[in-house]
């Protein structure tokens, strides 16, 4: 889909986190020139509505973000119905489940959905495992069909990521009820110890390889505390011994011209802890090399 429209689209929710920091990222990004940056690299490049989480209109945190979700999908399905790239610009993680609910529905008079989750998290909790109760700590486990029904049924079905579509990479902060649920599923998990001993290259490649088998469209889902917060401390939760933003860059560059590959999604960006603004130049640096239309467009080794 490389030759595709790219269609940004902000996703202002901090609600589902703790500390709502960012609800401002996608702004911020936008503010930061993340959407010339792409258009330097030879894309085609629009930005959409951005749709905002209105807590004021809900009952609790959780129904904000199953409203917010609801919104969001809906605008993420129209932009793929125009045949257009989508790139969902977070907010906290919660965001996620309208992004994959949106096309997972797209893909699914076709086939599956297949997803990398790069994340220092496994955001595997449902309601009834969460200690925080925070719902950026729910969106894999929602996609999976376990949840509050707000947040796995939209479009009236459930289970809209098969276990054996997804991979997550990077993770390193997590509790028991999660990897429990994951485990029971048999989702493949490349903990951050794995990551060091095999590399992120080598990492990616499989997951690449998994997401793929058995699949029609894949995407990526990049929460920036997947990242080393040497390199992105900018982020909702920072968390030591991630990801090296070098090797990300090198081994994702050029990944969407892939025709499966059908949308990114980066997520996690608080521009309230980001001084310098070092964070948002990494994150405009990943999806320039996501995106590009030629692995090398950035001089970047393919
Ligand atoms: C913890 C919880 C979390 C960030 C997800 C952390 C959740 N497992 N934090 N993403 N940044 O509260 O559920
Ligand atoms: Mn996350
Ligand atoms: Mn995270
Ligand atoms: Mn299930």
């Amino acid at each position: 889909m490389s030759n595709a429209v790219l269609h940004l689209v902000g996703a202002a929710v901090g609600e589902g986190a703790s500390d709502g920091g960012c609800k401002w990222g996608a702004a911020a990004l936008r503010e930061h020139g993340i959407a010339q940056a792409l258009a330097a690299t030879g894309r085609t490049v629009t930005w959409g509505d951005t749709v905002t989480a209105q807590p004021m209109l809900a009952t609790s945190r959780l129904n904000a973000i199953e409203g917010f979700s609801e919104r969001l999908a809906g605008t993420v399905a129209q932009v793929l119905r125009q045949n257009q790239q989508p790139l969902v610009l977070g907010g906290d993680h919660s965001c996620a489940v309208g992004t994959w609910s949106a096309v997972a529905e797209h893909l699914r008079p076709q086939g599956a959905l297949g997803l990398v989750w790069i994340d220092a998290h496994l955001d595997a909790h449902t309601p009834d495992t969460s200690d925080s109760q925070a719902p950026h700590g729910m969106p894999v486990a929602a996609l999976l069909g376990h949840g509050s029904v707000g947040m796995t049924d939209l479009f009236g079905w459930r289970h809209k990521l098969r276990p054996e579509h997804l991979v997550i990479i990077g993770a390193r902060s997590y509790e028991p009820a999660e990897t429990a649920l994951l485990d029971s599923l048999g989702v493949r998990v490349m903990f951050m110890p794995e990551v060091l001993e095999r590399g992120f290259a080598a990492c990616f490649d499989e997951a690449r390889t998994r997401v793929q088998a058995g699949t029609v469209g894949w995407g990526i889902s990049f929460d920036l505390d997947g990242l080393d917060p040497r390199d992105a401390p900018g982020t909702g939760t920072p968390v030591e011994q991630g990801i090296r933003l070098a090797d990300a860059l090198q081994v994702l560059a050029g990944c969407s011209q892939d025709p499966q590959f059908v949308a990114l999604e980066l997520t996690e960006y608080n521009p309230l802890r980001d001084f310098g603004g070092q964070t948002a130049q990494a994150a405009t640096d990943l999806v320039c090399s996501m995106l590009a239309p030629q692995a090398n467009a950035l001089g970047l080794a393919a």
